[in-house]
């Protein structure tokens, strides 16, 4: 489907006024405005190839319609998504969930698009038609070096296939670890898994960074062997210079306090990256900020935080990605909610009092630190973030005009309603 800019200029018109109005409103009361704004234009989130389907729980999968079939199919859904809100201008692969082959005609779609290609995804927590060994007992923890060496062979192909597309990172999450107390010898699991790593990493190019990711449990249920950010770190650290810790909001035990986890990281110089979801009680299947919005502003505000302490570059100097699955809406709308609960909760954190934050922490003034907090939490942001995105050349309010558009109908007429695009 064609998506083009005339239609969004139409509808951004039709909302102008009520827009401006609001906008000037919250402007009024921002110090460094035009400083915000251009932060809120140069920030990308990445939309991972397997959240453009509707994700599948272990019961059952009620399809939508519409969904890319091919990896062509995927760029161009994202490609949609980032027309409407121009804060979508990156995509994940998942191999072997997609396979590039063309690589010089998938490139220029996806620069026709304005699209990069972020960090590459292996999988070793599947077994694959034809595959020789299986990953039944854990792959780069696996007892018998044929089965590490068979999960270390994929990684390196999936670093191949990023080189190709012009990806600078890789993400590696092992769903390796055990089930029943005795299983396993958790030493031997992580040490194993360690020179696996090592052999990746070794296979890096110099420009690329390895993104390890941990998670609690699941499918694992009484231990993983990167099951959290302390052996994540302890494996970044041992791999070296472009190994980083990569955090991935749905993977903590309940309760886990994330923003202080990712303070530490970035002061270590050790945070690589972000899947963004959100969750009730486990892992990563809701729309990010649809259950803890301030839980997303309080990581946000150590971010921002952070990053700037370390002079990092909001925009460039971490990978940000999204990373869900769930089953009932249609994935694009979830996807641009998405987008927009991050957008909002960094516009937050944007305008947080940074110099009165610091007097008040030093002077021990705990109500009014909770007060300066609450004040950028509570403010309602979303007009600046839309005139960051009307400026960039997106929509005014991304959903609606999804909407108007009949975007989705328009995809199940080009590609039917029985589609299935892989993903969990
Ligand atoms: C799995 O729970 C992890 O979040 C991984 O990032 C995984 O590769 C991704 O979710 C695709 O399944
Ligand atoms: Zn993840
Ligand atoms: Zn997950
Ligand atoms: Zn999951």
């Amino acid at each position: 489907m064609q998506l083009e800019k005339y239609k969004i200029d139409e509808f951004n018109h039709t909302q102008q006024a009520s827009h401006n109005r609001k906008f000037e409103f919250i402007a009024e009361g921002i110090a460094q405005v035009e400083d915000v704004l251009q932060k809120l234009v140069n920030f990308q989130i990445a939309i991972p190839s397997w959240a453009l389907g509707t994700g599948a729980t272990r019961f059952g999968r009620f399809a939508g319609g519409g969904e890319p079939r091919t990896i062509e199919e995927k760029i161009e859904d994202v490609g949609l998504l980032h027309a409407l809100n121009r804060s979508s201008g990156a995509i994940s692969l998942h191999i072997p969930w997609d396979i590039p082959q063309d690589y010089k005609a998938i490139k220029t779609l996806a620069a026709q698009h304005g699209l990069t290609f972020d960090a590459v995804n292996s999988n070793t927590f599947q077994d694959q038609p034809g595959q020789p060994l299986s990953y039944k007992f854990g792959s780069m923890q696996h007892v018998d070096k044929a089965v590490r060496q068979q999960a270390i062979d994929h990684n390196l192909e999936v670093i191949r296939h990023g080189v190709e597309l012009g990806s600078e990172s890789l993400t590696v999450w092992l769903a390796d670890g055990s089930c029943f107390p005795g299983q396993l010898n958790f030493r031997k699991a992580f040490q194993n898994t360690l020179e696996s790593l090592q052999e990746v990493y070794a296979a890096l190019p110099e420009n690329w960074k390895v993104y390890v990711e941990y998670k609690a449990f699941e499918p694992n249920f009484y231990s993983t062997t990167i099951g959290d950010w302390g052996q994540s770190l302890l494996l970044a650290n041992k791999l070296g210079a472009q190994a980083y810790t990569l955090v991935d909001l749905g993977h903590h035990l309940p309760n886990a306090n994330i923003e202080q986890i990712v303070s530490l990281l970035l002061m270590e110089g050790k945070l690589g990256g972000f899947h963004f979801n959100d969750s009730k009680y486990a892992d990563d299947d809701l729309t990010t900020g649809s259950i803890k919005p301030y839980q997303l502003f309080l990581i946000f505000n150590e971010l921002v935080e952070g990053m700037d302490a370390r002079g990092m570059n909001h925009a460039t100097d971490l990978g940000w990605m999204i990373d869900q699955a769930h089953n009932l809406k249609d994935p694009l709308e979830d996807l641009l909610q998405s987008v927009q609960a991050i957008m909002i909760a960094y516009a937050q954190a944007l305008i947080v009092d940074r110099t009165a934050l610091t007097e008040a922490q030093q002077q021990n003034d705990v109500a009014r630190a909770q007060e300066i907090l609450q004040d950028a939490f509570r403010t309602d942001v979303r007009p600046l973030v839309a005139e960051a995105q009307l400026r960039a050349g997106g929509a005014v309010n991304a959903l609606e005009l999804y909407r108007q558009l009949k975007v989705r109908e328009n995809l199940i007429q080009e590609r039917g309603l029985k589609t299935v695009s892989t993903g969990l």
